[in-house]
């Protein structure tokens, strides 16, 4: 491929529509919360304003009760399904009158994209000044997560939807859905019109989604009734992480920024608790790694996938925690075959190497790998993170997930999904840098 630099621009400037940003062309047609904020770290390697731009529309969008929606419909398109008709936000009193949106929200990187942004900035005077123009915004933001999504004030919040882990597919979900039987809904795909079916969930698999949402619908989104009913309430150890390494980030900034002590105060005990909490429930001392918590039906769900690995982003494993989640990673996902990292268990029984969210590597999962293992002293396996995520997207371009089998890059198509993705883009430039 061409200079990987430049083309990651082109990809970007290419998804870039007045104000926000595409995750790519077509399949995804509008803005979707935790894409906007890796976009918004590319962006800031050579063009703030974009950044700037790009989460001030996200933030724009945010309802009264300092919900983030996961998908923002400023314009209108029929390329995609569920679109705002379905999504119906409008039931919800609190929600935006300006935009139409989702009832559901997606992993909260807005707080730590801020310092990243500040990081890259060349004139952070300027850049601490917008920061503190919207800042507030992911404060309640926070705010809202631990007031609503913690039910029994563990410092861990939930999911309700598997939209809202931003891995939709895992196999992670499978023992859930099996607890359910919605009704075969009546509708028309978009998404298979661009990708290959083969690499995307599956019909049945759609209906449990709508399902879900139908049942949110049924109380107008209202957060209690849908921690009383819905069938799907999930702890997601990278939803958590996030949520921890941007209270980390708000706590950074409002420092710099300077005043602000009860925030930072309140900040501070929401990441001890959290923290807290994230090693000692959702950590698996058999497996030794992070597990995903089965709220609904009150049991972990023991398998191991690549969000297992992320609490190393977030300074919230011990060193000896790491060192387990480093065996784990090598015996199980590393071997000299495969490209880091799968997001699926590869010696399971589950994995597909080819279907979205089942087995295939993400680059933005790989970011906060490297990021975390490199923080933790592991820099000759994070520089591998590093070079597998390089070496698949020369050889493979800016798809939207990858296969982790290294014979099939040298032999066929091994990126899948989307094309031109705009969160491979910015990701990679970050990486370039
Ligand atoms: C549903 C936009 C989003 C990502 C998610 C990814 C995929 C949507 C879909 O695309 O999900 O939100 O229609 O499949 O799984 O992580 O944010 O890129």
């Amino acid at each position: 491929m061409k200079n990987l630099e430049n083309e990651a621009k082109r990809v970007l400037l290419g998804n870039w529509k007045d104000g926000f940003s595409v995750p790519c062309a077509n399949l995804y047609p509008f803005q979707w919360k935790w894409d906007s904020g890796f976009i918004a770290i590319g962006f800031a390697h050579f063009d703030m304003d974009k950044a700037e731009k790009e989460v001030a529309t996200l933030l724009d969008a945010q309802w009264d009760n300092g919900f983030i929606p996961h998908i923002v419909f400023h314009t209108k398109s029929d390329t995609y399904f569920p679109g705002p008709e379905f999504h119906q936000s409008e039931l919800h009193p609190d929600s935006s009158k300006k935009y139409k949106s989702t009832g559901m929200t997606q992993p909260p990187v807005t707080g730590f994209v801020l310092e990243e942004m500040y990081n890259i900035s060349k004139d952070k005077p300027a850049t601490l000044a917008y920061i503190n123009s919207v800042i507030d915004k992911v404060y309640h933001n926070h705010q809202y997560f631990y007031e609503n999504r913690d039910p029994h004030q563990e410092g861990l919040v939930y999911i309700y939807h598997n939209w809202e882990s931003g891995t939709d597919n895992s196999p992670i979900w499978d023992d859930i859905f099996a607890t359910m039987n919605p009704p075969h809904y009546e509708f028309t795909r978009r998404d298979t019109t661009h990708v290959d079916a083969s690499e995307r969930p599956t019909n049945r698999e759609y209906d449990h989604y709508l399902h879900i949402i139908n049942i949110a619908k049924e109380h107008n989104y209202s957060d209690e009734k849908i921690a009383e009913l819905s069938p799907f309430l999930v702890q997601d150890p990278l939803f958590n992480s996030m949520l921890i390494k941007s209270n980390e980030a708000l706590i950074n900034l409002y420092k710099m920024i300077g005043g602000n002590d009860d925030k930072i105060k309140q900040l501070t005990e929401w990441n001890t608790k959290s923290v807290h909490s994230m090693n000692t429930k959702l950590y698996d001392e058999n497996l030794k790694v992070y597990v995903h918590y089965d709220l609904r039906n009150n049991k972990p769900i023991p398998f191991i996938t690549s969000s297992s690995f992320s609490p190393v982003f977030a300074n919230i494993a011990t060193p000896e925690q790491v060192e387990g989640l480093v065996t784990v990673m090598l015996d199980k996902f590393g071997g000299e075959d495969k490209y880091l990292c799968a997001s699926f268990d590869p010696t399971n029984e589950r994995y597909n190497p080819k279907k979205y969210w089942r087995g295939p590597v993400w680059v933005n999962l790989n970011w906060m790998l490297y990021r975390g293992l490199r923080k933790y002293g592991y820099s000759e396996l994070a520089e591998r993170v590093k070079k597998d995520t390089i070496e698949i997207v020369e050889k493979s371009g800016f798809y939207e997930y990858f296969d982790a089998r290294k014979e099939i890059h040298n032999t066929g198509k091994a990126g899948y999904g989307g094309g031109d993705f705009s969160w491979s883009a910015a990701l990679l430039l970050d990486m370039l840098k």
